[in-house]
This record gives structure tokens, C-alpha cells and sequence, in this order.
């Protein structure tokens, strides 16, 4: 039995501002779906996060619309849960998709009950669904079932999970497919944590020991443990600190009880993501790129309408920075005890010039010059004259 696995898709994400969903079409409809479609799996799992925003905009659900049409007449069996970023929103149209072979799974019915999958080759599996639910969802669900829950700190999500999990029978094999975080993977700064995302979220692997494997979302980057935990991670690359992963979908093949063989289907991203550092005048010198770019300037002293500038020879510019070089006495003032700082400072009146000049040597590494002391001392005085 052949499974493609993927989560985050982030649908809808934008990038300093740059929606990406017309690029994420274009991926989904002319990589992704006809990647999905030579490969013919008997499932697609797709783990979480399929939308970016609890609130989707009408590009965003549009596109997911697209999708959810080719994967219907693909006739290739999907199940969808919910990450922390989805909502009821995502999940609205459930009982019709699943009408589409679509599973859009918001509740613990595949929790409780596994939905057992087998083949003619004598593979059987026990899925089990857990959706990103709040601490207060999973709260109402065991209320509802009768579990008692005095004592249970009901913000410790993995309490209540370890509860959860007690009331199942697990039958083997037994796959779970959820979306949080197991202590011990690696964040890749694309995460985010919202609805009540915590760091509780992040999860012991000894709470999920009953189950064989975990198919996973939520990390954006590709990582497998054990040949037992796998994160397929997000299929495209979201953000400027992550240029050189390897993304796509994980294709697992199983046989009888096992998975015998898994790989990364690398896909190709409609954009390139790229990371400049360099002088204003060396950056203009190279080749033009549609990429998205990031720019950090190492000019020790600013470029005047740099942006605009750099802008009209690379159109997708999103970023730009000042490589911030600091002196040994700024070095050292990053590391500073509590114990270090002077309580009488509080009881100090400010000096406004004082002040401006620390400011204007921390920018600048230099002391103020004359006339631009002047120029602040001419402003502050006006400044104090107003307020009469
Ligand atoms: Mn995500």
C-alpha cells in the first residue's frame, strides 16, 4: 500500500506581504497534483495547517476550492485533519467533500473508532485521527465521555491527551495522524503559535508509546525518526531562514504491519528564495532575479532610497536590512547581568541630549558632531516652547 504524506501547506500565506497564493496555484495544480497523480497512492494524508488563517480570504478559499476539485476527480482517497492554523472554517463543506472521497476531519470520530484500511496484498491499517483541538475542545470531549478530571491541570494539554489515549483501545498496527510538535525535532522558525499554540504543544514521544507510527505536521521540515516518526514537512519553503531544505511529499510504502520503504518526492517551488549580503554597489552589479529577496546591506552608512533603488532592478525584493556591526562596548552590553544595572538609575532625570548622543553613537558608532547637536537642541527647545 502506497500512503503520500503531507502537511502545511499554508494556503493563502503571504511573505513580507507577498501573497503567495497565486504561486502556491500554480504548485498545487501543475506540480503537485500531477506528481500525486503518477504516483498513484492509495491515500493522501495531508497532516494539518491547510490553510494559512482561521479566517481565509475569498484568493485563499478559491484555491483551496481548485484543489479540493482535482483531488475529487483523481479519485484518490484524502484525508485532511486540522492544524493550529485551520478552523471550522476549513472544515465547513465536510459532509459534502466526503461525498468526494474527501475527509476533512475536525473531531475525534477516527480517533475513537480507527478507520482500518486494508489491501489485497493482506495490508491492514489502523488509522486514528487527531486533529489540533484546544486544551478546552479536549476538556469538553472527556467531560462529555465521563472521564474524571479533578486534579488534572486542564491547561497541560498532554494530560489531557494522556487521558484521551486511555480511552481507546489501540488495535495493531496502529497509525497516529496529528499535528503538534515531539520534543527533540527541530523547529525551523516557520512555526507559529496561535490559537492558544503553546509551548505545551510540544510533546513527549513516550505519551504516543501504543501507537506503531506517527504520521505528523506542524514542523515545516522534512525529518523522520526510527523509521517510526515522520514529518513530511511544509511542501514549499515559507520563510528566508530555510532556503536550503529539501521540500515535498513523503511517499511511505507499507507492507503488512510494516513500512518498507519512505521517500522525499522533492517538488519544485514556483519561486526561488534568495538571502543577499553585500555592498549596495556590489548588489546592483549582479544579474536580475525574479526571486524573492532579502537583502542585507553591509554599507557602514545608509544608501539613500536604497530600496526603491535596489526594487527596480530586482522586482522582488521583500526585505531589506543593515548588517548591524557592533563595537566591543555594544558586544558586552548585550551580555549584561541584572545585577549589573544601577537601581539609582530610576530615580535619574533623563537628559534629553544625553540621551540622543548615546542613541546617535549606538547607530552610528560616531559622536555626534557639532551642528547636529545643534540641530537637536534648536528642535528640543521647540519641542518644549510648544507645549506652553
Ligand atoms: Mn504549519
Amino acid at each position: 500500500m502506497k500512503i503520500l504524506l503531507t502537511s502545511d501547506w499554508h494556503l493563502g500565506k503571504a511573505l513580507y506581504h507577498q501573497k503567495l497564493h497565486n504561486y502556491q496555484e500554480k504548485f498545487f495544480l501543475q506540480e503537485f497534483i500531477p506528481a500525486m497523480r503518477d504516483i498513484k497512492p492509495d491515500l493522501l494524508i495531508v497532516a494539518g495547517d491547510i490553510l494559512d488563517r482561521p479566517i481565509p480570504d475569498k484568493d485563499t478559499l478559491l484555491l483551496f476550492e481548485e484543489i479540493l476539485k482535482e483531488l475529487a476527480s483523481s479519485k484518490i482517497k484524502t484525508f485532511f485533519i486540522l492544524g493550529n492554523h485551520d478552523s471550522r472554517r476549513t472544515s465547513l463543506h465536510k459532509y459534502f467533500l466526503e461525498l468526494g472521497g474527501l475527509f476533512v476531519i475536525d473531531d475525534l470520530r477516527f480517533f475513537f473508532n480507527p478507520l482500518t484500511i486494508s489491501d489485497e496484498e493482506g495490508s491492514k491499517l489502523n488509522l486514528y485521527f487527531l486533529p489540533y483541538l484546544s486544551p478546552y475542545e479536549l476538556e469538553e470531549i472527556l467531560r462529555e465521555r465521563g472521564v474524571e478530571l479533578d486534579g488534572v491541570p486542564k491547561v497541560f494539554t498532554r494530560d489531557l491527551l494522556k487521558h484521551l489515549i486511555n480511552e481507546i483501545e489501540i488495535k495493531r498496527p496502529a497509525f497516529l495522524i496529528g499535528h503538534f510538535a515531539i520534543s527533540g525535532f527541530i523547529f525551523c522558525g516557520e512555526e507559529l503559535f496561535i490559537r492558544g499554540f503553546n509551548q505545551d504543544y510540544l510533546l513527549d514521544e513516550d505519551l504516543f508509546e501504543g501507537f506503531d507510527f506517527l504520521f505528523l505536521g506542524h514542523l515545516h521540515r522534512y525529518q523522520v525518526r526510527n523509521n517510526r516518526i515522520f514529518y513530511p514537512g511544509a511542501p514549499l519553503i515559507y520563510s528566508f531562514d530555510n532556503v536550503k531544505d529539501r521540500r515535498g511529499a513523503l511517499l511511505l510504502e507499507i507492507y503488512g504491519a510494516q513500512i518498507i520503504h519512505y521517500k522525499l518526492i522533492e517538488l519544485t517551488s514556483p519561486y526561488e528564495i534568495m538571502v543577499i549580503e553585500d555592498t549596495f554597489s556590489n548588489i546592483l552589479k549582479l544579474p536580475k532575479t525574479e526571486a524573492f529577496l532579502k537583502i542585507i546591506l553591509t554599507d557602514n552608512k545608509p544608501i539613500y532610497e536604497a530600496f526603491q533603488r535596489l526594487k527596480e532592478k530586482f522586482p522582488n525584493l521583500l526585505y531589506l536590512d543593515y548588517k548591524k556591526v557592533l563595537n566591543e562596548e555594544q558586544k558586552s552590553n548585550l551580555f549584561l547581568d541584572y545585577d549589573d544595572f544601577n537601581l539609582d538609575l530610576i530615580e535619574l532625570k533623563i537628559d534629553e541630549l544625553e540621551l540622543f548622543k548615546e542613541f546617535y553613537k549606538y547607530v552610528t558608532n560616531t559622536d555626534p558632531e557639532e551642528r547636529i547637536i545643534r540641530v537637536f537642541k534648536e528642535y528640543l527647545e521647540s519641542f518644549y516652547n510648544s507645549r506652553h
